[in-house]
């Protein structure tokens, strides 16, 4: 599958990293914020806005943006935070994105990338994110377990990504704070937001900060998960067509 794709690229991206990369030296400015906090504390629904240039799936889908603009505009226009992808092979991101934009926003930053290594978490954390995401697809429990608790003690927020119900248990195996109900199944890329009112009752909304992820388009796509039970929603595609959340959303 292409999941299968991505994370051989990033095994062989970690091991340069851990030749190359010294912790501590891509210094950034840094902001305090918590994503968790922020969108719970909200009685909206609260906007994760994505810089994506392409996908797997899409192939390209907007590469002429300059990063700290869009950062700029994502926050002006309502988003309360920011996800960044940064893997490079797949999705045309980079590290320097996310600095770009951590240059010019106060929001929390999502470092979005296929975390399979303490020292990418090292780098989020040292290029100014706030939060990490980590995909329950992609790595077997007992390292997800390790890769939380290391976020955790670094001050980071974690995104924990599931699509099914074996992948939500697993979330709470490990006490995950703020669930991503991915819409889109990593392996098939079909979207279908239904994953999000399947799953949403199976956490506590006292407890758990819940977001709904991919394939929303407009307004009604919005109220959709709203219903289901999402705090928040991660937005990429549509916010890189066009980010204007009042047209768009009309939130
Ligand atoms: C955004 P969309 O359909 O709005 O562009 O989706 C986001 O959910 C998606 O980019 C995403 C993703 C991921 C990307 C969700 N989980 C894991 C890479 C890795």
């Amino acid at each position: 599958t292409i999941l299968d794709k991505i994370l051989i690229e990033k095994e062989k991206e970690v091991a340069a990293l851990k030749a190359d990369y010294q912790p501590g030296t891509l210094q950034t400015k840094k902001v305090n914020a918590s994503l968790y906090k922020q969108f719970m504390e909200a009685d909206y629904i609260s906007i994760i806005a994505e810089m994506k240039r392409a996908s797997p799936s899409k192939g390209l889908i907007n590469d002429g943006i300059n990063p700290a603009q869009q950062g700029q505009i994502y926050q002006s226009c309502g988003a309360g935070a920011i996800s960044v992808l940064t893997d490079e092979p797949f999705f045309q991101g980079t590290m320097k994105d996310l600095q770009a934009v951590r240059e010019v926003v106060d929001v929390p930053i999502l470092n979005k990338d296929f975390m399979i290594d303490e020292i990418q978490i090292d780098r989020a954390k040292d290029a100014g994110a706030n939060v990490i995401l980590l995909i329950a697809a992609a790595l077997p429990l007992k390292r997800l377990d390790e890769l939380y608790q290391y976020a955790k003690k670094q001050g980071l927020d974690i995104l924990f990504e599931v699509h099914n119900e074996e992948e939500m248990k697993v979330a709470k195996t490990i006490g995950a704070e703020i669930i991503g109900i991915n819409n889109r199944d990593l392996k098939t890329f079909h979207v279908d937001l239904a994953t999000t009112e399947r799953l949403a009752d199976q956490v506590n909304p006292d407890e758990v900060l819940l977001i709904s992820e991919s394939g929303m388009k407009e307004k009604k796509d919005v109220e959709r998960v709203k219903r289901a039970g999402a705090k928040g929603i991660l937005v990429g595609e549509t916010m890189m067509r066009s980010a204007d959340l009042k047209e768009t959303f009309d939130i």
